[in-house]
Protein backbone atom coordinates (compact mmCIF):
# COMPACT_ATOMS: atom_id res chain seq x y z
CA UNK A 1 0.00 0.00 0.00
CA UNK A 2 1.09 3.03 -1.08
CA UNK A 3 2.10 5.94 1.51
CA UNK A 4 1.36 9.77 0.70
CA UNK A 5 1.89 13.51 2.60
CA UNK A 6 -0.48 15.86 2.10
CA UNK A 7 0.88 19.32 3.38
CA UNK A 8 -2.13 21.68 4.87
CA UNK A 9 -1.68 25.29 3.77
CA UNK A 10 -3.66 26.68 6.37
CA UNK A 11 -0.28 25.44 8.95
CA UNK A 12 1.98 27.38 6.55
CA UNK A 13 3.76 30.53 6.87
CA UNK A 14 0.88 32.45 5.23
CA UNK A 15 3.21 35.75 4.64
CA UNK A 16 5.57 33.31 2.16
CA UNK A 17 3.32 30.69 0.69
CA UNK A 18 5.63 30.68 -2.72
CA UNK A 19 8.65 30.32 -0.34
CA UNK A 20 6.61 27.46 2.00
CA UNK A 21 5.35 25.29 -1.31
CA UNK A 22 8.91 25.46 -3.09
CA UNK A 23 10.61 23.83 0.33
CA UNK A 24 7.51 21.66 -0.19
CA UNK A 25 8.72 20.75 -3.45
CA UNK A 26 11.92 20.18 -2.68
CA UNK A 27 10.59 18.16 0.90
CA UNK A 28 8.95 15.59 -2.17
CA UNK A 29 5.42 16.26 -0.52
CA UNK A 30 2.86 14.27 -2.98
CA UNK A 31 -0.39 16.69 -1.89
CA UNK A 32 -0.73 19.92 -1.06
CA UNK A 33 -4.25 20.17 1.33
CA UNK A 34 -6.28 23.75 1.15
CA UNK A 35 -8.50 23.90 3.71
CA UNK A 36 -11.82 25.97 2.42
CA UNK A 37 -14.35 26.88 5.38
CA UNK A 38 -17.41 28.96 5.00
CA UNK A 39 -17.86 30.16 8.95
CA UNK A 40 -21.39 28.14 9.00
CA UNK A 41 -20.81 24.47 7.70
CA UNK A 42 -17.63 24.79 10.07
CA UNK A 43 -16.97 27.76 12.41
CA UNK A 44 -13.83 29.16 11.04
CA UNK A 45 -12.81 31.05 7.30
CA UNK A 46 -9.58 29.63 5.62
CA UNK A 47 -8.80 29.65 2.14
CA UNK A 48 -10.86 30.36 -0.12
CA UNK A 49 -11.15 29.64 -3.96
CA UNK A 50 -8.80 32.41 -5.39
CA UNK A 51 -6.11 30.90 -3.28
CA UNK A 52 -6.55 27.57 -4.89
CA UNK A 53 -6.39 28.97 -8.15
CA UNK A 54 -3.49 31.10 -7.36
CA UNK A 55 -1.38 27.98 -6.02
CA UNK A 56 -2.32 25.97 -8.99
CA UNK A 57 -0.85 28.12 -11.05
CA UNK A 58 2.54 28.02 -9.37
CA UNK A 59 3.07 24.16 -8.86
CA UNK A 60 2.97 20.72 -9.97
CA UNK A 61 2.26 19.26 -6.89
CA UNK A 62 -1.53 18.07 -7.02
CA UNK A 63 -4.26 19.71 -5.17
CA UNK A 64 -6.19 18.15 -2.26
CA UNK A 65 -9.22 20.56 -1.94
CA UNK A 66 -10.99 19.86 1.42
CA UNK A 67 -14.73 21.59 1.24
CA UNK A 68 -15.69 22.23 4.73
CA UNK A 69 -18.92 24.36 3.35
CA UNK A 70 -22.28 24.51 2.75
CA UNK A 71 -24.03 23.19 -0.93
CA UNK A 72 -20.43 22.95 -1.96
CA UNK A 73 -21.95 22.26 -5.21
CA UNK A 74 -21.80 25.69 -5.99
CA UNK A 75 -18.46 26.50 -5.44
CA UNK A 76 -17.13 23.40 -7.89
CA UNK A 77 -16.72 25.73 -10.84
CA UNK A 78 -14.90 28.38 -9.34
CA UNK A 79 -11.85 26.41 -8.96
CA UNK A 80 -9.22 25.24 -12.06
CA UNK A 81 -8.63 21.79 -11.01
CA UNK A 82 -7.90 18.52 -13.47
CA UNK A 83 -7.38 15.15 -13.06
CA UNK A 84 -4.55 15.27 -10.85
CA UNK A 85 -6.08 16.93 -8.18
CA UNK A 86 -8.83 15.81 -5.40
CA UNK A 87 -11.32 17.75 -4.56
CA UNK A 88 -13.49 16.86 -1.40
CA UNK A 89 -16.78 17.34 -0.06
CA UNK A 90 -18.64 16.60 3.26
CA UNK A 91 -21.16 13.74 3.36
CA UNK A 92 -23.36 16.19 5.12
CA UNK A 93 -22.56 19.57 3.13
CA UNK A 94 -25.05 18.47 0.23
CA UNK A 95 -29.02 17.07 -0.07
CA UNK A 96 -28.06 15.38 -2.75
CA UNK A 97 -24.33 14.83 -2.21
CA UNK A 98 -24.61 11.89 -5.04
CA UNK A 99 -24.82 14.73 -7.35
CA UNK A 100 -22.36 16.88 -5.88
CA UNK A 101 -20.04 14.14 -6.44
CA UNK A 102 -21.20 13.26 -9.90
CA UNK A 103 -20.40 17.20 -10.45
CA UNK A 104 -17.09 16.54 -9.56
CA UNK A 105 -16.31 13.66 -11.82
CA UNK A 106 -18.21 15.47 -14.64
CA UNK A 107 -15.17 17.80 -14.53
CA UNK A 108 -12.62 15.12 -14.44
CA UNK A 109 -11.62 15.99 -11.15
CA UNK A 110 -10.82 13.37 -8.36
CA UNK A 111 -13.34 13.53 -6.12
CA UNK A 112 -13.16 12.59 -2.27
CA UNK A 113 -15.69 12.23 0.05
CA UNK A 114 -15.21 13.24 3.91
CA UNK A 115 -16.65 11.35 7.51
CA UNK A 116 -16.42 13.81 10.45
CA UNK A 117 -16.10 11.99 13.86
CA UNK A 118 -20.01 11.18 13.79
CA UNK A 119 -21.10 10.52 10.22
CA UNK A 120 -21.69 6.58 9.79
CA UNK A 121 -19.46 5.14 7.38
CA UNK A 122 -22.31 3.07 6.15
CA UNK A 123 -22.81 6.68 4.07
CA UNK A 124 -19.80 5.73 1.92
CA UNK A 125 -21.64 2.21 0.99
CA UNK A 126 -23.86 3.19 -1.83
CA UNK A 127 -21.39 6.10 -3.25
CA UNK A 128 -18.00 3.54 -3.92
CA UNK A 129 -18.97 4.47 -7.44
CA UNK A 130 -18.30 8.35 -7.41
CA UNK A 131 -15.07 8.45 -5.29
CA UNK A 132 -11.42 8.31 -6.04
CA UNK A 133 -10.74 8.84 -1.84
CA UNK A 134 -12.39 8.64 1.47
CA UNK A 135 -11.20 11.01 4.33
CA UNK A 136 -11.69 10.27 7.36
CA UNK A 137 -11.87 13.18 9.95
CA UNK A 138 -9.61 12.17 12.99
CA UNK A 139 -10.91 15.26 14.55
CA UNK A 140 -14.29 17.79 14.39
CA UNK A 141 -13.24 19.65 11.10
CA UNK A 142 -12.77 23.68 11.57
CA UNK A 143 -9.35 23.81 13.46
CA UNK A 144 -5.92 23.45 13.43
CA UNK A 145 -4.28 22.25 16.95
CA UNK A 146 -7.08 19.78 18.10
CA UNK A 147 -6.97 16.37 19.60
CA UNK A 148 -7.41 13.11 17.92
CA UNK A 149 -11.09 11.87 18.52
CA UNK A 150 -11.41 8.74 20.86
CA UNK A 151 -12.94 6.79 18.03
CA UNK A 152 -10.07 7.02 14.74
CA UNK A 153 -8.18 3.85 15.02
CA UNK A 154 -11.56 1.93 14.93
CA UNK A 155 -13.11 4.06 12.55
CA UNK A 156 -10.19 4.05 10.02
CA UNK A 157 -9.89 0.20 10.09
CA UNK A 158 -13.23 -0.34 9.91
CA UNK A 159 -13.66 2.21 6.58
CA UNK A 160 -10.58 -0.01 5.05
CA UNK A 161 -12.48 -3.15 5.74
CA UNK A 162 -15.56 -1.63 4.46
CA UNK A 163 -14.06 -0.19 1.25
CA UNK A 164 -12.25 -3.44 0.80
CA UNK A 165 -15.41 -5.75 1.00
CA UNK A 166 -17.60 -3.95 -1.51
CA UNK A 167 -14.24 -4.33 -4.10
CA UNK A 168 -12.69 -0.53 -3.78
CA UNK A 169 -9.02 -1.80 -2.50
CA UNK A 170 -7.88 0.98 -4.98
CA UNK A 171 -9.54 3.91 -3.19
CA UNK A 172 -7.82 5.37 -0.29
CA UNK A 173 -8.34 6.24 2.62
CA UNK A 174 -6.96 10.31 4.07
CA UNK A 175 -6.78 11.29 7.92
CA UNK A 176 -7.03 14.61 8.60
CA UNK A 177 -6.67 16.21 12.58
CA UNK A 178 -3.84 15.68 14.52
CA UNK A 179 -1.80 13.29 12.24
CA UNK A 180 1.47 13.76 14.58
CA UNK A 181 3.93 11.22 14.08
CA UNK A 182 3.20 8.66 16.17
CA UNK A 183 -0.67 9.14 15.13
CA UNK A 184 0.45 8.50 11.31
CA UNK A 185 2.29 5.33 12.76
CA UNK A 186 -1.19 4.16 14.51
CA UNK A 187 -3.09 5.31 11.70
CA UNK A 188 -0.94 3.88 9.04
CA UNK A 189 -1.04 0.05 10.37
CA UNK A 190 -5.14 0.82 10.35
CA UNK A 191 -4.95 1.33 6.57
CA UNK A 192 -4.31 5.31 6.14
CA UNK A 193 -3.04 6.05 2.46
CA UNK A 194 -2.55 9.74 2.37
CA UNK A 195 -1.63 12.20 5.40
CA UNK A 196 -2.69 15.71 6.17
CA UNK A 197 0.36 17.40 7.87
CA UNK A 198 -0.09 20.23 10.05
CA UNK A 199 0.94 21.62 13.25
CA UNK A 200 1.09 18.04 14.55
CA UNK A 201 4.06 16.91 12.30
CA UNK A 202 4.95 19.08 9.07
CA UNK A 203 5.10 23.01 10.51
CA UNK A 204 7.01 23.40 13.15
CA UNK A 205 9.74 25.46 15.08
CA UNK A 206 12.49 23.10 15.52
CA UNK A 207 12.96 20.96 11.93
CA UNK A 208 12.38 22.33 8.27
CA UNK A 209 9.57 20.96 6.82
CA UNK A 210 12.19 18.42 4.38
CA UNK A 211 13.52 17.02 8.18
CA UNK A 212 10.02 16.44 9.28
CA UNK A 213 8.67 14.94 6.35
CA UNK A 214 11.42 13.12 6.05
CA UNK A 215 10.49 11.51 10.45
CA UNK A 216 7.03 11.19 9.27
CA UNK A 217 7.51 8.88 6.13
CA UNK A 218 9.96 6.62 8.39
CA UNK A 219 7.71 5.84 10.82
CA UNK A 220 4.61 4.51 8.04
C1 LIG B 1 -9.18 21.01 10.11
C2 LIG B 1 -8.64 20.95 8.74
C3 LIG B 1 -7.29 20.33 8.72
C4 LIG B 1 -6.19 21.07 9.41
C5 LIG B 1 -5.17 20.09 9.88
C6 LIG B 1 -4.12 20.73 10.69
O1 LIG B 1 -10.51 21.18 10.08
O2 LIG B 1 -9.47 20.23 7.88
O3 LIG B 1 -6.88 20.03 7.41
O4 LIG B 1 -5.57 21.97 8.59
O5 LIG B 1 -5.83 19.18 10.66
O6 LIG B 1 -3.29 19.79 11.22
P1 LIG B 1 -3.02 19.67 12.78
O7 LIG B 1 -1.81 18.84 12.85
O8 LIG B 1 -2.79 21.06 13.31
O9 LIG B 1 -4.23 19.05 13.37
MG1 LIG C 1 -8.53 19.53 6.04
Amino acid sequence: MSKYLSASLMCADLTNLRGSITELEKAGIDYLHLDIMDGSFVPNITLGFDLVNAVKKITDIPLDVHMMVNQPSRFIPMMNLDEKDILCVHYESDIHIHRTLSQIKDKGIKAGLAVNPQTPLESLEYLTDYIDMALVMTVSPGFAGQKLFAGAERKVTKARQLLDELGCKAVPIEVDGNISLENGRKLSKCGAEIFVLGTSSLFLKNKSISEAADDFRAVL
